[in-house]
């Protein structure tokens, strides 16, 4: 018997997503490609010539200096390419050493994603967090204290999952170049907001190996669009197996069958958005949560002052599970902060809406 169609999670109280609502173009391109395979280019290759287009746009968000040159490609979110460059570190690492099975490390912040734990426990590397300043961003010196001839890689983070924290990133390259270590920037979520902000590090001058930039997150792209960039080829190059029967020789991703959906919907979101519309979303992101965090503290919360448009206060759980009965998708820190993400459909008057509630609540 046919069941009833469920209905996708609306946004209208989504607070904890780092996804959201495609831009229409970007969710008809989507669904035009719904059927090919990027991981096939010599079959499918107007996604092929699509995925191109992506990483260029990709790296012209970055400020990598010639876009069109840019190593790369379209992952099927963070967590892949953030495997894939710790992997590639750990290769060319080895490569360059000799060094065997277990005895390359990565050193990250204690803020960086679950992402990097799974690589080390797949790539068998030593992964070595090290703790963060007083302001939630990688202690440099803990980081340099940490590094030594077994690193293949150092990771900054420049948009932390829970309190959107940018890493001192010129910094940590100068440490892992003095190693003999690459440097890795994670920027899944903050990297379509980071071209709006003061940002002292790019592909030409930090210098960043290779960067996680995903498009399903603040990129307003379907679901899945993750991105991985590379300063050199060499870094895709040290991924790549040999691919017998298919027309082209080798694959660089981790993924055979990839999704052109998100490949395409990644490039139209982009062509849709890039400058103006990305500007203005991160523009509004930014006011969304000051205001946010302003009334929080209006209210006597200790809050953790928005760098990137993600707001934590400490709320205590009552109120946390209250707001969670209310149908507000609501999150937390470690730490146990409530913890609000401001996508581009968080409006200002889905947060009024919130801060009623919450009042309500308080009564
Ligand atoms: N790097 C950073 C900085 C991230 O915040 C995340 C995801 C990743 C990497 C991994 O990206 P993928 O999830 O695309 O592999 N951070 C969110 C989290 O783990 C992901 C998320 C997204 C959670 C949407 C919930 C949600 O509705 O919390």
């Amino acid at each position: 018997m046919r069941q009833p169609e469920p209905e996708p999670q609306s946004f209208d109280r989504v607070l904890s997503s780092m996804c959201t609502e495609p831009h229409p173009d970007a969710r008809a391109a989507a669904e035009r490609f719904l059927a090919t395979n990027p991981g096939d280019p010599a079959t499918y290759e107007s996604v092929a010539e699509l995925e191109a287009r992506a990483v260029a746009g990709l790296a012209t968000l970055a400020d990598h200096p010639t876009p069109a040159d840019a190593a790369g490609y379209v992952t099927s979110g963070g967590t892949e390419a953030n495997i894939q460059a710790v992997r590639s570190a750990r290769n060319r690492h080895r490569e360059a050493t000799g060094g065997g099975a277990g005895e390359v490390n990565v050193v990250a912040p204690e803020s960086a994603h679950f992402s990097f734990t799974k690589a080390a426990a797949l790539l068998d590397m030593e992964l070595r967090t090290v703790p963060l300043d007083g302001a939630h961003r990688a202690d440099t010196d803990a980081v340099a204290a940490a590094v030594d001839d077994a690193t293949a890689l150092v990771v900054g983070v420049a948009g932390s999952t829970e309190y959107g924290r940018v890493d001192p990133i010129p910094e940590l390259a100068a440490i892992a170049g003095e190693a003999g270590a690459r440097l890795h920037v994670d920027a899944a979520w903050g990297g379509f907001v980071l071209p709006f902000t003061d940002r002292d590090w790019s592909f030409a001058d930090a210098p960043v190996d290779t960067l996680t930039i995903d498009p399903h997150k603040f990129g307003q792209a379907p679901v899945p669009a993750g991105g991985l960039l590379a300063r050199e080829d060499a870094a895709l190059d040290a991924l790549a197996v040999d691919t017998p029967y298919l027309e082209t020789r080798s694959q660089a991703t981790l993924t055979g069958t990839r999704s052109g959906a998100g490949v395409a919907g990644a490039v139209a979101a982009m062509d849709a958005l890039w400058p103006d519309g990305y500007r203005e979303a991160a523009e509004r992101a930014a006011d969304n949560a000051d205001w946010l965090a302003e009334g929080l503290a209006d209210r006597g919360y200790d809050v953790v002052e928005p760098e990137l448009p993600l707001v934590a206060a400490d709320v205590p759980e009552p109120t946390f599970a209250a707001l969670r009965d209310a149908g507000w998708k609501v999150s937390r820190t470690g730490a146990g902060e409530l913890r609000v993400v401001c996508m581009p459909h968080v409006t200002r008057s889905t947060l009024r809406a919130f801060l009623d509630d919450l009042d309500r609540i308080r009564r």
